[in-house]
C-alpha cells in the first residue's frame, strides 16, 4: 500500500504517528506530494479528487481519505489501541476533531497568506481564525488537560500535531502564552519516539 503524504502537512504527520505506534512503517511504500488549493500540484487526483493529502492507495479495494480515515483504518489493520472503549471514545473523537479543527484554521491562515496575491489578502479573515485557534487552545488548556494526560489515543495525536505546526508555521503567535498546562503537556508528550520521527523540519 502506498501512502501519499508529505512532511510538512500536519494532516499527514497524524497518519504517520499512528504507523509508527502500531509498528506498520515497514509496510507501506511513501510518495511525497505537494499541493495547494489553487494548485493540487503532484496530489494523484485520480485517488482523491478533493486533492488533498494524505490519501493511502490500498492494494485491495479503493483509496481512502481523509486523515481521519486513514487513522482509523490503519489502527484497525493492526488491532491498535489508538481509540479507547467506552465513554472515552467520545472525548478522544472530539479531541481529534478539535486537533484538525485547529490545523484548518492555521492552515487557512497560511494559505491566505502564501497563495492570495498581496492585494487580495483580507486580515480580518486571518485574524478570525487565529480568534478559533486562540479559544480552543484556551478551551484545551482548561478542561481536556486530563484526559489528554491519560492513556495515548488518537486525541492525542491530533492535538500534538496541531500544536507541532502551530510552532512550525505560526512561531510568532505565541500560542504557549496564558496556555501552561497545554505547553507543559506538550513539551512531555512531544519527546515521544513516535512525534520526535514526525516532526516538520523546514
Ligand atoms: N480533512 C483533510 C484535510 C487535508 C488537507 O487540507 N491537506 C492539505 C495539506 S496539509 C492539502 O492537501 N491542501 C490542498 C488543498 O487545500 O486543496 C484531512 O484530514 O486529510
Amino acid at each position: 500500500m502506498k501512502l501519499y503524504k508529505s512532511d510538512l502537512s500536519p494532516f499527514a504527520r497524524k497518519v504517520m504517528v499512528v504507523l509508527h505506534e502500531t509498528g506498520q512503517m515497514d509496510e507501506f511504500v511513501f510518495a511525497d506530494v505537494f499541493g495547494t488549493t489553487v494548485d493540487a500540484g503532484s496530489i494523484p487526483l485520480a485517488l482523491n479528487p478533493l486533492g488533498k493529502l494524505p490519501v493511502l492507495e490500498r492494494d485491495d479495494g479503493p483509496a481512502i481519505y481523509d486523515s481521519r480515515v486513514i487513522c482509523r483504518f490503519l489502527n484497525a489493520r493492526a488491532g491498535g489501541k489508538l481509540y479507547p472503549e467506552g465513554d472515552r471514545l467520545w472525548e478522544a473523537l472530539t479531541l481529534e476533531a478539535t486537533g484538525d479543527g485547529i490545523i484548518e484554521s492555521a492552515l487557512a491562515m497560511v494559505y491566505e497568506a502564501r497563495v492570495r496575491p498581496p492585494e487580495m489578502q483580507y486580515q480580518t479573515i486571518v485574524d478570525a481564525h487565529w480568534v478559533k485557534i486562540d479559544r480552543t487552545l484556551s478551551a484545551l488548556n482548561k478542561i481536556w488537560i486530563s484526559h489528554l494526560s491519560g492513556p495515548f489515543d488518537m486525541g492525542q495525536i491530533a492535538i500534538a500535531s496541531a500544536l507541532g505546526y502551530l510552532d512550525f508555521r505560526l512561531d510568532a503567535r505565541d500560542w504557549r502564552q496564558g496556555n501552561d498546562a497545554l505547553a507543559s503537556w506538550f513539551e512531555k508528550i512531544s519527546e515521544r519516539a513516535s512525534l520526535q520521527a514526525t516532526a516538520p523540519v523546514a
